[in-house]
C-alpha cells in the first residue's frame, strides 16, 4: 500500500506524548483503529489516563510496518456527504506482531498496568462453530494452543497471559470482544473457559469466577484504505501518513458494565452507552445492518456494482432493501430501549447511499460461513417460525449461494475469500442442477442447523433458480412489490 509521494511531504507524527498502557488490543485492524481507538483518544485527551493501546497483529507485520515511523499516530479521516474531517489519533502507543514474539505479546498482557484486552479478530477469530457456538477443538490453531505454551489463536493467547496472571497473583484482565457476533462477550468467554479447562481446570475456574466479559455492540463502516485514500490524504493535510484510516460520521459503541474491579476508563463521557444488557441492541445492528449489507454485498456483486454506495444508487436495490427492513426484518425483531426500528432503516440506508464511503461489495462478502447465521438465517428462522415469508433474505443466501460458485453472472471467476471456499465451490461444482447445488450448500452444518436446511430448502431452490435464470437484479425487482 506504500503510496508514491512528493518525497518532501513530512511523515506524520504523535500530537500527544505517549500514554502508560492499560488496554491491549488483539488484532490491530482498519474498524478498531476508526472506532474503538477514537474513543480512546478522546477520553486521554480531555482528561489524560492510563489507558494507551498496545496493538497486537496476529498474522502480519503490515500495519506495524506502516505504524512505527509514524510513532503509532495516523490519521481518522471522517467522510461526511459534504466534506472530510481529518484527527489525529495517538491512543495506539505500540504495535506488536505476535508471530515474530509471542511472548512480549504475553509479556504485555500480562503485566501489571493491562487492565482490559480488547479483540477485533473477525468471526473466523474465536476459533469456534458458528450455528453452536462451541469452541471448535479440532482448528489447527487450538490445538496447536492446547499443546505449546507460546499460542497463535486470540483464545490462546488470553488464556495464556491469564494464566501468568494467576501465577503472578495478579488480577485477571477484563476480556471485551469488539467483533460483530451475537452474545460476543458469552461466545468468547465460552471459548476461553473451554480452552483454559483443557489445559488447566483449576485455571478455567479461577477465569470464571475473576474474569469478565461485557458483550458489546459496535457500528461504524470502516472501508479498507486504499493507495488513493492515502494521496488524497497528503493532499489534504500536507502530511504524509501511511496508515490512515477512513471512517463514515455515524458511530455507536454499547458496552455491558461489567468490568474487573469496575477499572475501566470513562467510556460514557464519550457517548459510549453503558448498559445492563446488549442483547437487543446486537440483534438490531447485526440483522438490520450487517445482515443488509451482505445482502447487498452478495446480490449487488453479482448484479456487477462495485461498492455498496453504487448498489444504494440502484433504484433496484434501494426499494429492494427498504423492503427488507420493512417486510422481513423489523416484524421479527424487537426494539431495544430507546430505538425507533423504523428510523433506524432510514438513518441506515442514508449512511449506505455516503458516496464519500467506497465500501467494496467483494469486502463485505468475505467470510459468509461465518457471518449468514447471526446475520440473516436467525432472522429467517424466526420468520418461519411466525408462519411469514421472507423472499428477500431468501435471495440473500441464495446470493451467497452463487456467490461461492466462483463464477459471476457474466462468466467471469470470482475471487471467493472464506474459510470454507474450497469446500464450498466443491460442494457447488461437483453438484449438477440448481436444486442439487442448493441441496449441497444447505448440507454444510457450520452453517445451516438440519430444520433450518429443510425449512429453507424449497423456497430457496426457487430463488436460486430464478437468480439463474434471471441475474441478481432482476431477481431482486421481482421479490420486491
Ligand atoms: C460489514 C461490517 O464487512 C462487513 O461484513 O458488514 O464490517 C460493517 O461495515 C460494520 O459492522 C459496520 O459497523
Amino acid at each position: 500500500m506504500e503510496a508514491g509521494l512528493p518525497a518532501e511531504l513530512p511523515r506524520l507524527s504523535r500530537t500527544a506524548p505517549r500514554a502508560a498502557t492499560g488496554i491491549v488490543h488483539l488484532g490491530l485492524g482498519a474498524f478498531f483503529r476508526a472506532h474503538g481507538a477514537v474513543y480512546l483518544d478522546e477520553i486521554m485527551a480531555a482528561q489524560g489516563g492510563d489507558w494507551g493501546i498496545v496493538g497486537v497483529s496476529l498474522k502480519s507485520p503490515g500495519t506495524r510496518d506502516r505504524l512505527a515511523p509514524q510513532n503509532c499516530a495516523y490519521t481518522a479521516l471522517e467522510l461526511g456527504p459534504e466534506g472530510r474531517t481529518p484527527r489525529v489519533i495517538d491512543s495506539v502507543v505500540e504495535v506488536l506482531v505476535a508471530p515474530e514474539d509471542p511472548q512480549a505479546v504475553l509479556d504485555v498482557m500480562a503485566a501489571e498496568g493491562t487492565r482490559i484486552v480488547t479483540l477485533t479478530v473477525t468471526e473466523k477469530g474465536y476459533c469456534h462453530n458458528p450455528s453452536s457456538g462451541s469452541l471448535n477443538l479440532e482448528h489447527p490453531d487450538i490445538r496447536h494452543d492446547l499443546s505449546a505454551a507460546l499460542p497463535v489463536s486470540a483464545p490462546g493467547y488470553i488464556v495464556r497471559a491469564l494464566e501468568l496472571r494467576r501465577a503472578a497473583g495478579l488480577r485477571p484482565f477484563t476480556v471485551m470482544t469488539c467483533d460483530n457476533l451475537p452474545n460476543n462477550g458469552r461466545v468468547l468467554r465460552g471459548v476461553v473457559l473451554e480452552l483454559a479447562r483443557q489445559i488447566d481446570p483449576a485455571l478455567g475456574d479461577w477465569i470464571a469466577a475473576e474474569a469478565r466479559f461485557p458483550s458489546t455492540m459496535v457500528d461504524r463502516i470502516v472501508p479498507a484504505t486504499k493507495p488513493e485514500d492515502i494521496a488524497a490524504l497528503a493532499e489534504l493535510t500536507g502530511t504524509n501518513d501511511q496508515a490512515p484510516v477512513m471512517h463514515e460520521p455515524f458511530r455507536q459503541w454499547v458496552v455491558e458494565d461489567e468490568f474487573v474491579d469496575d477499572n475501566r476508563p470513562d467510556l460514557a463521557a464519550v457517548g459510549v452507552q453503558m448498559v445492563a444488557d446488549v442483547t437487543a441492541f446486537e440483534h438490531m445492528k447485526l440483522r438490520m445492518l450487517n445482515g443488509t449489507h451482505s445482502s447487498l454485498a452478495y446480490l449487488g456483486y453479482l448484479a456487477g456494482h462495485e461498492t455498496i454506495a453504487d448498489t444504494a444508487a440502484d433504484p433496484v436495490f434501494a426499494d429492494f432493501v427498504k423492503h427488507l427492513w420493512a417486510a422481513e426484518i423489523i416484524p421479527v425483531l424487537t426494539p431495544p430501549p430507546g430505538e425507533d426500528l423504523n428510523a433506524y432503516a432510514d438513518a441506515l440506508f442514508q449512511r449506505y447511499a455516503n458516496p464519500a464511503i467506497r465500501h467494496l461489495t467483494w469486502q463485505i462478502a468475505m467470510d459468509g460461513s461465518q457471518k449468514l447465521p447471526q446475520r440473516i438465517l436467525g432472522t429467517l428462522a424466526e420468520a418461519h417460525a411466525a408462519g411469514r415469508e421472507a423472499p428477500g433474505l431468501t435471495l440473500a443466501v441464495a446470493g451467497w449461494m452463487r456467490y461461492v460458485g466462483g463464477t459471476d453472472e457474466k462468466g467471469g471467476t470470482i475471487d471467493v475469500r472464506d474459510p470454507l471456499a474450497d469446500r464450498l465451490h466443491s460442494l457447488s461444482s461437483a453438484a449438477a442442477t440448481p436444486a442439487e447445488k442448493v441441496a449441497a450448500l444447505l448440507s454444510v452444518r457450520e452453517i445451516f442447523s438440519a430444520e433450518m436446511a429443510e425449512a429453507l430448502q424449497p423456497s430457496l431452490t426457487r430463488s436460486y433458480e430464478t437468480l439463474v435464470q434471471k441475474g441478481a437484479r432482476a431477481a431482486a425487482a421481482e421479490v420486491t412489490p
